[in-house]
């Protein structure tokens, strides 16, 4: 079925073909591909993309010498089947097996590690720059999607790069998507561009830049009989400095082969301009690539079965993520305070923002994969009366921390942080894991940090974040919570206060959020005590006091680094106190943890039921 797929092993099989056979291996390929992460899951419609692509990108460059930068990564299937990692696909996003993004250590053909959107060109800038100064000839080529594009870093590094001369080749994956319909004056621009209404001034303006440049001409020249007169200069790219060629049909191998061709051999900032079709050559995919943009295991000769409105799983409905449980929160609190506004960095469906989008399209905004402008618009948007909530997950808010600090917290703006993804999050692996929030939050003054450990306690966080009147951060965890039901009325908590949720002996578990359950399991097995701690900050001292009183051995568990956490917290505490007690902090260990399964990633870390008995035991004895 993939016979001529199943030659290939590494580029350099790749380039010993002939190029009237590469048609068939992009048939092919994209063939493996839906079957095949129709069995692992996984980003579908980014690759199926970007198949025609990779395939001339390993053809005309001399990977790994030259370098390919992709950028966010979950657009590299086809580039990892083509580089080794075939077989490997099968366990793709698996514990034990390979990334679904760019890994260094896994391949000399993955050149930059990545998860995080829009570091593609600065990366590929500094490749090209250190090939410039060891004086090789060797080529970096950074790939970016259009979404990815909206980010501030790309054009940090577009702006570096035009000012110099290092040997830069930036493609623009144009498919008019990000994860849902892209946003921002730069989507328009480009929609503008490909319309074809400037075609003809440009046209003139293609003439003049390129009658100085003799090669560029020349190429133009060709280009020009293939694709019949698509070669315009894109105004802002020039204007950046950089020869900018397209748009040019990034599914036509002939045409991507001749201008990749062409370029390899073109010194200077360059930038191609592709346009794709998300999805392409999977119906249902093209149909909906949205659906399509990350999917679980699914049957590929019917495509995803479109779930009913009320999923019944045994007869019950099915538990709501906290995704979700934010969601509805949100709608509710818009309802009744008109200065609520929502504002998500281009995760709307992932962050459960569409209803809000749908019933309060004035108040809802999609910034574009821009973590850092959505903190501070929301603190702008604050200082006017306004009350906004950034739903924002815990790896991407990693982005934003000096706004955090400097233009949030500092201000004492009242802007909440629904944190999603916080913890561990499974099939995406170390890039994506929401590790450090509860570290790097609570050092910062004038927050509270909350964690719920359970959905109903959520929703009372995110209101009681929302009185507060100040910079608040509601952390939760990816996907559904212990299927507490939740109550549809606005209940504020006690600030800073925590509960005791078992009575025991000798041992106090001090849970923080999603961590409560095992704990609850653990001290049922070890009749200990077990608090909901709720707040990492301000932290329920007197609680803490009264628990280390009563009690021989403190133990705290998050799903947190270890480091500067909610234990930490804890310990700080005791220690201000001037009180000694034996302290046992239980959380993430001081490594990245890579891809697999939640449930045994936490097993693994010892944040399991079972691994709470074991270490408490062993520290009792
Ligand atoms: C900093 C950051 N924010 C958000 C995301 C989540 N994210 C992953 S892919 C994606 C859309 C990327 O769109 P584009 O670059 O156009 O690629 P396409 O999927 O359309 O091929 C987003 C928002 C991310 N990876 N990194």
């Amino acid at each position: 079925m993939y016979e001529l797929l199943n030659t290939v092993n590494s580029p350099g099989e790749l380039r010993k073909l002939e190029r009237e056979q590469l048609p068939q291996l992009a048939k092919e390929l994209r063939g493996f591909l839906v079957e095949s992460v129709s069995k692992t899951g996984g980003h579908l419609s980014s690759n199926l993309g970007t198949v025609e692509l990779t395939i001339a990108l390993h053809y005309i460059y001399d990977t790994p010498e030259d370098k390919l930068v992709w950028d966010v990564g979950h657009q590299t299937y086809a580039h990892k089947i083509l580089t080794g990692r075939r077989e490997a696909m099968s366990r793709l996003r698996m514990a034990g097996g390979i990334s679904g993004f760019p890994k260094r250590e896994e391949s000399p053909y993955d050149t930059f590690g990545t998860g995080h959107s829009s570091t593609s060109i600065s990366a590929a800038l500094g490749m090209a720059v250190a090939a410039q100064l060891q004086g090789s000839e060797r080529r970096s080529v950074a790939i970016i999607g259009d979404g990815a594009m909206s980010g501030g870093m790309a054009f940090e590094a577009l702006n570096n790069a035009g000012a110099m001369d290092a040997n830069l080749l930036v493609i623009l994956n144009d498919n008019d998507m990000s994860i849902s319909r892209p946003v921002g004056a730069l989507n328009n621009y480009l929609a503008r561009l490909m319309s074809g209404r400037f075609y003809a001034a440009m046209r003139r303006g293609s003439e003049k830049v390129l009658k100085g440049m003799p090669p560029v001409l020349e190429f133009a020249k060709r280009a020009e009989e293939h694709f019949k007169g698509m070669v315009i200069p894109g105004t802002l790219f020039e204007e950046f400095g950089f020869n900018y060629i397209g748009p040019i049909d990034g599914h036509d191998l002939d045409v991507l082969l001749d201008t990749l061709g062409n370029l390899r051999n073109l010194s200077g900032p360059q930038f191609l301009h592709i346009v794709t079709q998300k999805g392409k050559g999977y119906p249902q995919a093209e149909e909906d690539c949205l659906l399509y943009h990350g999917v679980s295991k699914f049957d590929h000769t019917q495509g995803i079965v479109a779930k009913p409105a009320q999923d019944k799983v045994g007869g019950r409905a099915a538990r709501p993520t906290y995704a979700q449980i934010f969601g509805q929160w949100l709608c509710d609190m818009a309802e009744q305070d008109e200065r609520v506004v929502g504002i998500t960095p281009a995760m709307c469906e992932g962050s459960g923002l569409t209803g809000f989008a749908e019933r309060f399209p004035l108040r809802y905004f999609d910034v574009g994969i821009a973590e850092q402008h959505a903190l501070t618009f929301a603190a702008g948007l604050a200082c006017d009366g306004y009350k906004p909530v950034v739903a924002i997950y815990s790896t991407f808010l990693q982005r934003a921390y000096d706004q955090l600090i400097h233009d949030i917290a500092i201000q004492k703006l009242p802007v909440l942080l629904a944190i999603d993804r916080g913890g561990l999050v499974g099939a995406d692996g170390a890039t994506h894991a929401g590790s450090f929030d509860l570290s790097y939050l609570r050092c910062i003054p004038n927050m509270t940090v909350m964690a719920p450990a359970d959905e109903d306690e959520c929703r009372s966080m995110l209101y009681t974040a929302f009185k507060l009147d100040t910079p608040s951060a509601v952390r939760y965890p990816r996907g559904t919570g212990p299927g507490v039901a939740v109550s549809s009325e606005m209940r504020a908590l006690p600030v800073g206060k925590g509960v005791v949720r078992r009575e025991g002996r000798r041992v106090a578990i001090l849970a923080f959020g999603s961590m409560l359950a095992p704990a609850l399991a653990a001290g049922d097995k070890l009749d200990a005590t077990v608090a909901n701690m709720r707040f990492v900050k301000p932290l329920d001292v007197e609680l803490v006091l009264r628990l280390a009183r009563e009690h021989e051995l403190l133990v705290t568990v998050e799903e947190n680094t270890l480091q500067g956490g909610a234990g930490s917290a804890v310990e700080e505490s005791l220690q201000q106190q001037g009180v000694t007690i034996p302290l046992l902090q239980l959380g993430l260990p001081d490594r990245f943890i890579e891809q697999g399964e939640h449930a045994g990633m936490l097993a693994d870390c010892g944040l399991d039921a079972n691994g709470l008995i074991m270490k408490i035991n062993s520290k009792l004895t």
